[in-house]
């Protein structure tokens, strides 16, 4: 029955994809507001602030594509999606583009035939505990209860770290973040197992963070990124390089401090193409020649990003890690802007 209701789901999205594949950047400019699906709300990555602001890791992708589309990051509209709906939404055209913790694989890229426009964040599966369980490794979980979410490449991945392991769990479905956090703490599972920042970001809003304990294992490569539909590539450019920008940004040593000074004019020729004071990158993309100045302006280079949001500064804590710049040991690497 489960597997029905999901392959119905998926062969909805195929046939949807091809129904709404081109034309995107047209539809964005013409309805002057870009249709961005984010999560239901985890923090540092996409929740509403208490002004009802959307913010966060991934609400800043969102928002800087509207800028560069439309010169203002506010005119976005967030649609909260959970594991499960987000692939219909965007395969109907109910959003643009997708920023919401979710997983570049094959089957999502081949089959349900979405485009990853680039990874945001290098991540991988983790579990949580409660310290008092006395456990400190993931291959003592033998019988454990584990709270997982349904649609979730974290589901295949749990199941596949237990089979392998010759261990046995029950797990405990949930849909949303904020469902698996509230049974988490009640005790009706032992274990929450989802993407390794979604954990650090979860276990941030608890009362007593230090009472609950992430396990040494990442179980698998979860690389996180934004997407579209398959067949509409002057769209999928547009927020692929919008992201770049900001990556890019950042090893160039452009910032929200210098931004306006750099975009005068600087010695250095990939700066000027890719501010706009020289070149035509912009309008190859169907914007004007200040795009990522308006992307960046707006939102700050990918490192700023990551700070403000996310970074060790924040109740978060992340440090940069695999997110690093590649000139920094880490796997962060914008092609040229030429
Ligand atoms: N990266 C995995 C898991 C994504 C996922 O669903 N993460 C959860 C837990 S971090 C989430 O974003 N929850 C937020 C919500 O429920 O709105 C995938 O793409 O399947």
């Amino acid at each position: 029955m489960k597997k029905s209701v999901l392959l119905g789901a998926m062969a909805f999205a195929g046939l949807a994809a091809g129904a709404a594949s081109a034309g995107t950047l047209d539809d964005v400019k013409a309805r002057g507001k870009l249709n961005c699906g984010v999560t239901v709300g985890l923090v540092g990555f996409a929740a509403p602030n208490a002004n009802g602001e959307w913010e966060g890791f991934d609400v800043a992708v969102c928002r800087a594509v509207a800028a560069a589309v439309l010169g203002d990051s506010t005119a976005v509209e967030f649609v909260p999606t959970t594991g499960k709906t987000r692939f219909t939404a965007l395969a109907s055209g109910e959003i643009d583009m997708l920023a919401r913790n979710t997983t570049w694989t094959f089957s999502r890229d081949v089959d349900l035939k979405f485009e990853f426009t680039g990874v945001n964040y290098y991540d991988g599966q983790g579990f949580m505990v409660p310290k008092d369980l006395g456990v400190s490794s993931a291959k003592e979980l033998d019988g454990a209860t584990v709270c997982i979410q349904t649609g979730t490449t974290t589901e295949l991945n749990l199941a596949d770290f237990f089979r392998s392991n010759n261990i046995s769990y029950e797990p405990v479905p949930i849909e949303t973040n904020a469902e698996a956090q509230q049974q988490y703490l009640a005790g009706a599972c032992d274990v929450y197992t989802t993407d390794a920042s979604g954990l650090a970001a979860t276990r941030a809003t608890f009362d007593d963070p230090g009472a609950h304990v992430l396990l040494p294992e990442i179980i698998s490569k979860e690389p996180l990124g934004p997407l579209v539909r398959h067949g509409d590539n002057e769209w999928g450019d547009v927020v692929r390089w919008t992201l770049n920008a900001l990556v890019s940004a950042e090893e160039l040593g452009i910032t929200s401090a210098n931004l306006s000074e750099m975009s005068a004019g600087t010695e250095n020729p990939e700066i000027n193409r890719l501010l706009g004071s020289e070149g035509t990158l912009g309008e190859m993309l169907g914007l004007d020649a200040t795009w990522a100045q308006k992307a960046i302006a707006s939102q700050g280079n990918y490192g700023e990003i990551f700070a403000k949001n996310i970074g060790e500064d924040t109740p978060v804590g992340l440090a940069r890690g695999l997110n690093a710049q590649w000139t920094e040991g880490g796997l962060l690497y914008a092609p040229p802007f030429r």
